[in-house]
């Protein structure tokens, strides 16, 4: 029986007729990059079924979670603690930042040489087509890049309930102790907004459910070293990608089901592609639903993704955070050792970063990287220089790409990724 969710989207304010176009949208890029293709493992139905319902059933549950008293927060980064939401039984979600929207409104308001990403946030906003920003009881934005940064004193006139954190730039004992005062100050925002005291089990409970999740990421990275692998980069990264939305124990369990699935798979040496398919790391900006623009021109070239370094991907749940401590300042203190570990290339300097596609590269046994940044991004553009000599220097594959969210460049881009597929073959 389908569901008509006209009503509760009326209800959210979404502009119905816009709205509907981009489901339509993104109905026929699904069946096109996803849904087409053969060899998927069984278990990607739950994430087929997910991304069927994510502007449906998912925000009916979340709308029925609010009646009961819960919280919704959206949120732009993997910096926003996820631990202390969840400490207060409210629910994170990550906002749509992967498509172009309403674009001649944007820039009206941001300048045209302002990274797609942002434009997004703000185009998704301006014409009301996110069901998530609208059900969001508390937006944190966070000064990251300068973009955001300068961004969010526009957005803030669009949202009204924009919460915005403060980062540090570098990680010096300074730097530490700005981010524990700025999740001290979170914390307490959250514990007003929600009205639930965030106690010491509270939080070590937020702890387990965020590293549990971490942990079944883990575990799929480390089944896609396998050859032939198992399952292809484009279905890795949507589960990264609906990590960011869907229930955390739910999708865990999902998730690690699918993984036993991965493991038989390889017991069998069934793999999406032949064995011996050249190998990639893509590594860089984040990649949003439903930014499947490089993943899906790499995987159509002959090659299969096999890693990405990236906050959707690795960058965000590469480390764990200690449930030890006594206190709730003391498991704050934990809290802002893992976060300080994550190496986004705002931090300078940020060699780990570096390190880490090095380390990738060896235990992913990529041939080659594919660096990915979005135009006018300067934090990972100008990263991406230097790493790419390195790596040229020991000998690795290495190519640079920087694209928007449109299609324009995809036949050029087709060219190079082809030509670059070819050499490390
Ligand atoms: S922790 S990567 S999620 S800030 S692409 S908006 S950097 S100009 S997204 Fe990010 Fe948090 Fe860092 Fe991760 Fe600016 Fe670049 Fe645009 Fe970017």
């Amino acid at each position: 029986m389908t569901v008509d969710y006209q009503p509760m989207w009326q209800e959210l304010g979404l502009d119905l007729q816009a709205h509907d176009g981009l489901l339509q949208g993104l109905g026929a890029a699904y069946q096109d990059i996803f849904l087409s293709r053969k060899n998927r493992p069984r278990g990607m139905a739950y994430l087929d079924f997910v991304m069927s319902e994510v502007h449906g059933l998912r925000i009916k549950e979340l709308l029925d979670a609010k009646k009961a008293g819960r919280k919704v927060i959206g949120a732009f980064c993997v910096f926003v603690p996820e631990e202390i939401v969840l400490a207060a039984d409210a629910i994170l979600v990550g906002l749509c930042t992967g498509a172009d929207f309403a674009m001649e409104e944007v820039e009206k308001i941001l300048p045209r040489n302002t990274c797609s990403l942002i434009k997004s946030a703000f185009g998704f906003k301006l014409s009301k087509v996110c069901p998530f920003l609208e059900a969001a009881d508390m937006v944190v934005g966070e000064n990251t890049c300068d973009g955001k940064k300068k961004s969010y004193e526009q957005l803030r006139e669009l949202i009204p309930n924009l919460y915005v954190m403060d980062l540090p730039q570098q990680k010096t004992e300074d730097g530490r102790h700005l981010l524990l005062q700025e999740y001290r100050r979170f914390l307490r925002a959250i514990e007003k907004l929600s009205g639930v005291e965030i106690t010491v089990d509270r939080l070590r409970r937020g702890i387990e459910l965020t590293n549990n999740k971490r942990r079944v990421l883990q575990r799929l990275s480390r089944l896609r070293t396998a050859n032939p692998v198992p399952i292809s980069g484009l279905d890795a990264l949507l589960i990264n990608q609906v990590s960011f939305y869907d229930d955390p124990q739910r999708f865990t369990e999902s998730i690690n089901k699918l993984c036993d699935e991965l493991e038989e798979r390889i017991q069998q040496k069934i793999g999406v592609f032949p064995a011996d398919t050249p190998k990639i790391l893509l590594s860089g900006c984040p990649m949003a639903v439903p930014n499947w623009k490089i993943p899906s021109l790499i995987e159509r070239s002959g090659a299969v993704v096999v890693g990405e370094e990236s906050c959707v991907g690795e960058r965000g749940w590469r480390n764990l955070t200690a449930a030890a401590g006594n206190t709730v300042d003391e498991l704050l203190e934990a809290i802002v050792e893992r976060y300080f570990q994550v190496d986004c290339a705002v931090f300078t300097p940020n060699s780990d970063r570096e390190r880490h596609v090095a380390e990738m590269c060896r235990e992913y046994q990529a041939d080659g990287v594919i660096h990915y940044s979005l135009q006018f991004c300067q934090p990972y553009i100008i990263e991406s220089m230097p790493m790419e000599r390195r790596l040229n220097d020991q000998g690795g594959n290495f190519l640079r790409i920087e694209t928007d969210y449109s299609m324009e460049d995809v036949g050029q881009l087709q060219t190079r990724i082809e030509a670059f597929i070819e050499i490390i073959s």
